[in-house]
């Protein structure tokens, strides 16, 4: 066999592998973003088989920009125990402000999602739900190949099931708008986030972290978009926070403490 009919057949033969092992699976966090990512690495530390799926080819969200393409980002000081749960290191700026590289940040939360057994692939959008009624639940997601939906063909999607599903796609919260737009049973729809209030923006979005209805979680700015919660900015500390909430309330709700 030449060596590119091999490439080819441990490619095919590997990825479908890995797609077979993943189709059921306890949680699907849509988005590799610092919520996405840090959700995953709490879930998996506690057994969970956890899948990220990312519409990009690349990590960390809104991370990579910076603070308008300043390669640097502000957490608080609370955030601390996560970063050393990661490796990431931090500068004690003052004012209860610690200062992180953008790459540093990005690179090392995936890289610790990953380690602590999380599948992350990239190049998918999740562009519907599954559910079911009596009661209304949510029991996974309608995957697609994103250069499939940018071509806009009408191709039919996969689904994947899944015990639990966060949406941690970010300031549109996709998941959550989807589902709220086809499912009204369900009883939300999403706000839209308000103009900058860091401060008030860092407690709120992590106080209201969570579930949404059964099986539908979210984290990160999906949060502010569903709650109409003000935007932070380039303060990354409520992202990590919120991402942690969400693995300990899902944890709490399906039953692995630890
Ligand atoms: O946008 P993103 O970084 O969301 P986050 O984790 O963090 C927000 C901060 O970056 C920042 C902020 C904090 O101060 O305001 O904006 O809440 O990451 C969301 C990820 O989800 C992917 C998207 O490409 C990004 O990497 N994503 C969005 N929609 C989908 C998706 C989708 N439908 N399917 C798959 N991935």
């Amino acid at each position: 066999m030449e060596l590119e009919e091999k490439i080819t057949r441990k490619i095919i033969e590997y990825a479908s592998r890995d797609w077979l092992e993943y189709t059921n699976v306890d949680v699907v966090v849509v988005g590799a973003g610092p919520a996405g990512l840090t959700a995953s690495k709490y879930l998996s530390d506690r057994g969970f088989k956890t899948l990220v799926l990312e519409r990009r080819l690349s990590f960390g969200g809104g991370i990579g920009g910076g603070g308008m393409l300043f390669h640097r980002l502000v957490v608080e000081e609370r955030v601390k125990p996560i970063l050393e749960d990661f490796g990431i290191r931090y500068v004690e700026a003052g004012g209860d402000l610690l200062v992180v590289d953008s790459a540093e940040l990005m690179a090392k939360l995936a890289a610790g999602a990953i380690d602590s057994g999380a599948r992350i692939i990239h190049g998918i959008t999740v562009d519907d739900v599954v559910y079911r009624d009596n009661p209304h639940r949510i029991t996974g997601v309608a995957i697609q190949w994103t250069p499939v939906i940018m071509s806009g063909l009408h191709v039919d999607p996969l689904f994947i099931y899944s015990r639990a599903v966060v949406d941690a796609t970010g300031h549109d919260a996709e998941v959550l708008t989807v589902a709220a737009r086809k499912i009204p049973e369900l009883g939300f729809m999403p706000e839209g986030e308000k103009s900058a209030y860091a401060e008030s923006a860092e407690e709120l979005v992590v106080e209201r972290t969570g579930k949404v209805v059964d099986g539908l979680y979210v984290a990160g700015m999906a949060v502010a978009a569903l709650y109409g919660l003000p935007r932070m900015g380039p303060v990354f500390g409520g992202m990590l926070l919120s991402g942690k909430r969400v693995a300990d309330v899902i944890s709490e709700e399906l039953g692995m403490n630890d």
